[in-house]
């Protein structure tokens, strides 16, 4: 049984790389005439260039040059005024369709005037499954939610603040898309009606992975816009225009994060905007079933506990009834979904979980059975906790948790505790012992329990309580959800 692992892998895009390394060339000084075509539509699109019938004469207009000027100087490019051929090159590469020089939002900066927004899909594309691209929109708007104070909340009316739609050609705002190529995607900023609203040109080919156009990313960066932001000169800033060949690494820029927070930080401070968004370099990506996930509001609510938390290769997982959310270690996107859509086999509950990394194997727990997980993928069948050598009055485990340095596992149930001996497959002796003999400080349930950079996480109803086990002590508490993004009030 396969572990579907969450996210989009290593994306190795299309497209035309224009960095520095493209050779340069003298500026062509005889410019055919698609080159000139493409230049002024280009310019007329992105650069306020005023619409003037096509001629030769183009070329000596200065307000033609000037322009391109502007377009050669916005993207680094040697500022000659003409179009040469590097120039042509960055002109060809697919891009968003939003102006470069003018707030696409007729001349003021908007932004939504509160902290939780909703987004709703509207027509889908035929190119992938809808379920798809629900997770690639919901992984998308994720990325500003993680870097903000910002709720996304998804819609199902069309009346969502953010309406996503594919269509393709004249579409009914004064934008029309162009085919194949060019323009891909464009989006309105913050307001009523269009506003905020992402319109992705179904001409394009749409996917998950490499072939066509990535869809995550041409919507993360759709959203920014829907969100008030503009184009970026950095290359490195998701709100550049242009769709890169290679996925950056770090997908936004502290420019990105910046501005996003001159927009919408005045409320709350968050007290450490993530700075670095790091791409995974190899997990395959992740499509959930028709179930919904649970709104990002219920993630974020105060009380929400959770059944089971452990870690497994680079990332949490926490258990809630049949719901699961898995967090990269360097992640800000966390999916979300029913337990079964990540472990098909997995029908059940999870009271208690544990991983032993030294073996890529981790144990989940229900009840008196327990399923092992060996990489991805749950090998055979459930099996019976004797194994372990519980005695029969043991009816569930509360929590399970692995130290590594010490090669134990320590079992919870109520207010006793069990140590295991992973090496020596036995339980050691004169156990179970009494929770608060040993744990001095943790006198509540312990629902959950995982072990992280040296410390012990009790989860307990809706707090996480960090446990020096060489100290005995506890040196933090936390919301427990307070790993899936959600801030403390
Ligand atoms: C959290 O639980 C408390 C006490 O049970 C309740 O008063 C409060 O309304 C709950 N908060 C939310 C957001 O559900
Ligand atoms: C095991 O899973 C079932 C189904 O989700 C659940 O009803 C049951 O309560 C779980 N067992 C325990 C001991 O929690
Ligand atoms: C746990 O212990 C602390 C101090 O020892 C005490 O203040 C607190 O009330 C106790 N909590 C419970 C749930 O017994
Ligand atoms: C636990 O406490 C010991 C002794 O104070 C300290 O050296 C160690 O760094 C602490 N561990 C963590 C992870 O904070
Ligand atoms: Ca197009
Ligand atoms: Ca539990
Ligand atoms: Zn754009
Ligand atoms: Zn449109």
């Amino acid at each position: 049984m396969q572990l579907v692992f969450p996210w989009p892998w290593a994306l190795v895009f299309c497209g035309v790389c224009f960095s520095a390394s493209v050779p340069r060339e003298e500026a062509s000084m005889h410019p055919d005439e698609n080159d000139l075509t493409l230049a002024t539509e280009y310019l007329q699109r992105f650069y306020n260039f005023e619409r003037e019938p096509l001629t030769r004469t183009k070329r000596s207009n200065p307000s033609f040059s000037s322009k391109l000027a502007d377009m050669q100087s916005f993207f680094g490019l040697s500022v000659t005024g003409s179009p040469d051929s590097q120039t042509l090159e960055v002109m060809r590469t697919p891009r968003c369709g939003v102006s470069d020089v003018e707030d696409y939002s007729h001349g003021t900066l908007s932004r939504w005037k509160k902290n939780k927004v909703t987004f709703g899909i509207g027509r889908y594309t035929s190119d992938m499954p809808a379920h798809v691209v629900d997770s690639l929109i919901s992984s998308a708007v994720a990325v500003w939610g993680r870097a903000s104070l910002l709720t996304f909340v998804r819609s199902y009316s069309d009346k969502a603040d953010i309406m996503v739609d594919f269509t393709y050609g004249g579409h009914g705002d004064s934008f029309p898309f162009d085919g194949p190529g060019g323009t891909l995607a464009h989006a309105f900023g913050p307001g009523e009606g269009l506003g905020g609203d992402i319109h992705f040109d179904d001409d394009e080919y749409w996917s998950a992975g490499s072939k066509g156009f990535n869809l995550f990313l041409v919507a993360a960066h759709e959203f920014g816009h829907a969100l008030g932001l503009r184009h970026s000169r950095d290359p490195k800033s998701l709100m550049y225009p242009v769709y890169r060949s290679q996925a950056q690494k770090v997908l936004l820029s502290s420019e990105d994060i910046i501005n996003l927070n001159a927009l919408y930080a005045s409320q709350r401070q968050r007290p450490q905007p993530p700075s670095r968004f790091v791409w995974p370099p190899r997990f395959r990506l992740f499509y959930p079933g028709s179930r919904l996930p649970l709104a990002l509001q219920e993630t974020c609510d105060p009380n929400l506990s959770f059944d089971a938390v452990t870690d497994i290769m680079e990332a949490l997982f926490f258990f809630k009834d049949r719901y699961l959310w898995i967090k990269h270690d360097e992640q800000y996107d966390i999916k979300e979904g029913p337990i079964h859509n990540f472990m098909p086999k997995i029908d059940k509950n999870i009271n208690a979980a544990y991983s032993v990394p030294q073996r890529s194997t981790a144990y989940l727990f229900n009840g008196t059975r327990y399923w092992t997980m060996r990489g991805s993928l749950i090998k055979g069948r459930t099996k019976h906790i004797r194994a372990y050598g519980f005695p029969s009055w043991v009816k569930q485990i509360d929590a399970a948790v692995h130290i590594t340095n010490t090669g134990r596992t320590l079992f919870f149930t109520q207010d006793k505790y069990w140590k295991y001996n992973e090496n020596r497959k036995t339980m050691e002796k004169l156990f179970p012992r009494p929770i608060k003999d040993d744990f001095p400080g943790i006198n509540m349930t312990v629902n959950a329990a995982v072990y992280k950079d040296g410390l012990i996480h009790f989860f307990s109803d809706a707090e996480v309580y960090k446990y020096n086990y060489s100290t005995k002590q506890i040196t933090g508490v936390d919301k427990a959800n307070s790993w899936l993004g959600c801030m403390e009030k």
